[in-house]
C-alpha cells in the first residue's frame, strides 16, 4: 500500500512538472488573436485632408473644407476588397493632422465642419454599414499624435483620446482591430504629449474586449519593424515588452521583425505596406502601383512566414479606389487562386509526431509547400527539415525555421514522389496540423 502511495505521489508530481513545463513561458493566443491570425490579408485605407493636399503628414492647420470627396462610395471599396479576397478594411479615422472622418463631439476639426455633404457626411458610418453589407470585418486607425487638437500636450488630451475611442467603438463597431500608430511629434503648441497608455489599454479592454489592439508592441498585435511587407524568418508570435514603450522606446526593428523565441507575450506581427509609394493618394503615383506579381511576392514574404498582410489602397479625391489599384488587386487575387486552388498533395494530421511522410504514389513536380502548426496551444516548432525524394533518393533538403499559423516555402520546381518533414527542434510538443504542396507559376518564385 505504502509503495502504491509513493508511486501515485510520484506520478502526480511528474504530471505537475510536465504540465508546468508546458505552461511556463508558453504564451498562447486569445480567441480574438486566433481569429485575427486566420485573416491573413486585409486592406488599409488612408483617406483624409492629405488626399486633397498631396501631403503625407498633414500639418493640422488645413481648413476643414479641404476634405471634399466628390463621389465617395464605401460600397466600392468593399466590393474591391471582396474581389481581392481581403477579409476586412482598416481606415484612418484620424491621422496625425487630427481631422476626424466622423463628426466627433471631442474635436472641431471634423467632417461636420466641412462643406462635404453640407457637414452631414460621416465616412465611418458609411464604411461601417458597407462592411456589414458585404460581410467584411472593420478596423480603425486612430492616431494618438494630433497636430490640431488644442488640448494636445496637456493631460486633458488623454481624456479626448479616450472619449474618441469610446465614440468610434460605440457608434461604428464592432471592430476586429484597433490601430495605434507609433509615429509621434509635437502638437499645435509645440508641446509633446505624455500618453496614458495604461488607461488607453484599459479603455479598449473594457469597451471592446474582442478587438485586437495593434501598436509597435501590442498589447495584441505588433508592428513588423518595416513598411515593406516583409516578416522575419524565423517569425515568432512572441515578444518581450518589459522595459519598452511605443514609438521611440520600442524594441529594435529586427526584434519586431523576428519576435522573441522565448518572449513572454503572445504578440504576432502584422505587415503594413502600401500598394503605392505613399500612404495617401497622389495622382502622380498612378503609374507606380505595385503589379499583381509584386503583390504576390509580398504575400510570400509576409503571410509566407506567418504574419498578416495589411495592404494600403488609398482612395482618390473622388473618394474611390482607382482602376490602377483595383486591377492590381484583382490580378493579385487571380495569382493566389491559380497558385493555391489545386494542391498536388494535401495532408492533415491530428497527432503530434517528429516525422511526417507524405507519399505521392507517383512522381510529380512541386515548387511550393505550405505548412500549418496548430497555434491554439502556443507556437512550438523551432526548426524543421524538408526532404524532397524521388525513387528513394533525396534530391533536395531544405532547412527551415519556424512554422506558426502558416508557413509558405518556395523552391525551384523539383520532381518528387515522397515528401518528408522532420521536426528537429521544438519548445514543447508541437502539432503540425497540415502540409500541402503546389506547383505554382515558376515566374512567381524569386530566385534565392
Ligand atoms: C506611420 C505613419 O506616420 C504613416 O503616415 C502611415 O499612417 C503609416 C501606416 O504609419 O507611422
Amino acid at each position: 500500500m505504502k509503495k502504491l502511495i509513493v508511486l501515485f505521489t510520484l506520478i502526480l508530481f511528474r504530471t505537475n512538472i510536465f504540465s508546468q513545463k508546458d505552461t511556463i513561458n508558453n504564451p498562447v493566443p486569445t480567441q480574438a488573436q486566433l481569429e485575427w491570425s486566420r485573416m491573413d490579408f486585409y486592406l488599409f485605407i488612408h483617406f483624409g485632408p492629405n488626399t486633397f493636399t498631396d501631403l503625407e503628414w498633414g500639418k493640422g492647420t488645413e481648413p476643414e473644407d479641404v476634405f471634399n470627396p466628390t463621389n465617395l462610395d464605401c460600397g466600392q471599396w468593399c466590393r474591391i476588397a471582396k474581389a481581392a479576397g481581403a477579409k476586412g478594411i482598416i481606415i484612418t479615422a484620424k491621422h496625425h493632422d487630427g481631422f476626424c472622418l466622423w463628426p466627433s463631439k471631442y474635436s472641431t476639426h471634423t467632417v461636420a465642419r466641412s462643406k462635404w455633404r453640407n457637414g452631414k457626411g460621416d465616412v465611418l458610418r458609411e464604411l461601417s454599414d458597407s462592411c456589414k453589407k458585404y460581410g467584411l470585418k472593420m478596423g480603425v486607425y486612430l492616431s494618438p499624435w494630433d497636430r490640431n487638437h488644442p488640448k494636445y500636450g496637456t493631460p486633458e488630451y488623454n481624456d479626448v483620446f479616450v472619449n474618441m475611442m469610446k465614440e468610434v467603438v460605440t457608434n461604428y463597431g464592432p471592430y476586429f482591430e484597433f490601430w495605434w500608430d507609433g509615429a509621434n511629434g509635437e502638437g499645435p503648441n509645440g508641446k509633446k504629449q505624455v500618453y496614458d497608455w495604461h488607461r488607453f489599454e484599459q479603455t479598449m479592454r473594457s469597451i471592446a474586449p474582442n478587438t485586437v489592439v495593434f501598436s509597435d508592441i501590442g498589447p495584441d498585435i505588433r508592428w513588423v519593424g518595416n513598411e515593406n511587407g516583409i516578416a522575419g524568418d524565423p517569425n515568432w508570435n512572441l515578444l518581450d515588452t518589459a522595459g519598452f514603450t511605443r514609438g521611440e522606446g520600442a524594441p529594435p526593428n529586427d526584434t519586431l521583425n523576428h519576435g522573441n523565441v522565448n518572449g513572454k507575450n503572445w504578440i504576432p506581427a502584422e505587415c503594413d505596406v502600401s500598394i503605392r509609394p505613399g500612404w495617401f493618394y497622389h495622382a502622380e503615383q498612378d503609374d507606380s502601383v505595385k503589379t499583381p506579381q509584386e503583390l504576390f511576392q509580398m504575400y510570400l514574404k509576409s503571410v509566407g512566414p506567418g504574419a498578416n498582410l495589411l495592404l494600403n489602397v488609398p482612395p482618390d479625391r473622388n473618394g474611390l479606389i482607382t482602376g490602377f489599384d483595383s486591377a492590381a488587386l484583382v490580378g493579385f487575387k487571380k495569382l493566389r487562386d491559380e497558385s493555391f486552388k489545386k494542391p498536388v498533395t494535401e495532408k492533415r494530421f491530428s497527432a503530434p509526431s517528429s516525422t511526417y511522410n507524405i507519399d505521392l504514389h507517383q512522381s510529380k513536380k512541386i515548387n511550393c509547400i505550405v505548412l500549418k502548426e496548430d497555434i491554439a496551444t502556443g507556437q512550438k516548432i523551432k526548426s524543421f527539415t524538408v526532404q524532397l525524394q524521388l525513387k528513394n533518393i533525396t534530391v533536395q533538403t531544405l532547412h527551415e525555421s519556424t512554422v506558426g499559423k502558416k508557413r509558405i516555402i518556395t523552391f525551384p520546381s523539383t520532381e518528387i514522389d515522397l515528401l518528408t518533414i522532420d521536426i528537429n527542434d521544438t519548445k514543447a510538443k508541437p502539432l503540425l496540423s497540415e502540409v500541402s504542396a503546389y506547383l505554382i507559376d515558376e515566374n512567381l518564385i524569386e530566385q534565392q
